[in-house]
């Protein structure tokens, strides 16, 4: 059992005033006043604080972690067969890719990008806590072996890729804010291995954990960010919360842990922001492409724009699925109508990832509870995290456009140039 801290000394002193008051007042009453025993999460000296219980000793079983200093560090082929991925065969991980545990697992095996399963669920519809798994045992065709070629830009970006499954990082059931500082601690581990984290999952909040660990890698307001998303996620009201599933951004500009004009976004069209919102995003620099503006110039021309702007900056791909269309991605906690194709989102992560140093990349709020029956959204997330694989692949090959295809990819009469 922990010593008892402040806090839990104030909440005892409470209870004891709490029930002197009792004492001296008329017995029924007394009881409807007595709140430490009745919601004892209630600090009360701060509103805006849940406390966890201190004495539970399964406080943080959830997170605890097992002694893997005896293995050998290196990565592990889950794949019992030589054919590759096989969802009927050997253990499902992301992409087939080799699991790994520790930074010193990452480390041994040369791994480029980890990719890691996030579960919290701080959304709307709640779902998104399942989604790593569901992407790891899909029913897709693409799992059969069948290879890793990338159609537009003809390259194999699983071989030229170092990939590894950096398994999923507990959430706490019940509390969001909990489990933000174990998401910090294991992406924290795959930077420290110099791999790019890919962290497929869960819900947006989980971008403040991102902030926090790129920041302390980086530094603070060393990073840029491109936020697709419908939503701009920056609420200035907290409802008591410092962090929650619409209110990142704003956070991160405020805590100074990124800087406004770093952020670009595109895809906005929710309800909000309203004006007092865009007000503050202005102020702050933040540079916001609506769907109005894809509408209006077309995509090829604000994909140029966004490119312009990220250019030079080392970027965190911030990826919310209701980015996208419903049509093409239903399967979300916050459907929001109009958005991104399918074509135009895997075109914006080839383009970024050949053209940035990416840091960082999360696609979140895949909700497969809410997908349709032929998983359509579960596939286009596989295949965003191919897209910026690829253009990852592409780029390592000394390919430096950004709208690059492949010549046989527009024609069939080219001559191959790799
Ligand atoms: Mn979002």
């Amino acid at each position: 059992m922990k010593p008892s801290t402040p806090g839990i000394t104030t909440i005892g002193l409470a209870a004891v005033l709490l029930t002197a008051t009792a004492l001296v007042s008329a017995g029924a009453q007394a009881q409807d006043t007595d709140e430490s025993l009745y919601f004892p999460w209630k600090d009360p000296n701060n509103p805006n604080v849940i406390l966890m219980d201190p004495d539970d000793e399964s406080r943080d079983v959830w997170n605890a972690r097992r002694d893997t200093s005896k293995r050998e560090p290196g990565l592990t082929n889950l794949q019992r067969y030589e054919f590759g991925v096989m969802p009927m065969g050997g253990f499902p991980t992301f992409l087939g890719a080799p699991f790994a545990l520790t930074t010193e697992d990452l480390k041994a095996g040369g791994v480029e990008v980890a990719m890691v399963g996030l579960n919290i669920d701080d959304n709307f519809i709640p779902g998104g806590r399942f989604a790593a798994n569901k992407l790891r045992t899909l029913t897709d065709y693409m799992l059969f072996g069948t290879g890793s070629y990338d159609p537009t830009m003809h390259l194999d970006y699983l071989k030229d890729m170092k990939l590894a499954d950096y398994g999923n990082i507990a959430s706490h059931y019940g509390h969001s804010e909990r489990s933000l500082e174990e998401v910090h601690k294991v992406i924290s581990e795959i930077l420290d291995a110099d791999a790019i984290p890919m962290a497929i999952g869960g819900s947006h909040i989980q971008m403040w954990p991102m902030f926090t660990a790129l920041a302390q890698k980086h530094g603070n307001e060393s990073f840029a960010m491109l936020h697709v998303d419908a939503h701009y996620d920056a609420l200035n009201a907290g409802f008591g919360r410092y962090v929650h599933n619409g209110r990142m951004v704003y956070l991160g500009v405020e805590r100074g842990l990124i800087k406004g004009s770093d952020i670009v976004q595109i895809g906005l069209r929710s309800p909000k922001p309203g004006t007092e919102d865009l007000h503050w995003m202005q102020k702050k620099g933040l540079k916001f492409h609506f769907q109005s503006e894809i509408n209006a110039k077309g995509f090829e021309a604000v994909l140029k724009r966004v490119l312009a702007e990220l250019s030079g900056k080392k970027l965190f791909i911030s990826f919310d699925m209701d980015g996208v269309d419903p049509a093409y991605a239903p399967g979300v906690g916050t459907q929001e109508p109009e958005g991104l194709t399918a074509s135009q989102a895997m075109q914006l992560l080839r383009a970024v990832t050949i053209q940035n140093e990416i840091v960082a990349i999360e696609i979140n709020e895949y909700n497969p509870f809410m997908d349709d029956r032929h998983q359509t959204t579960g596939i286009l997330v596989d295949r965003l995290m191919r897209s910026a694989i690829a253009g990852l692949a592409a780029k390592k090959k000394g390919i430096t456009d950004p709208f690059y295809v492949a010549p046989t990819g527009l024609d069939h009469a080219a001559k191959p140039d790799h």
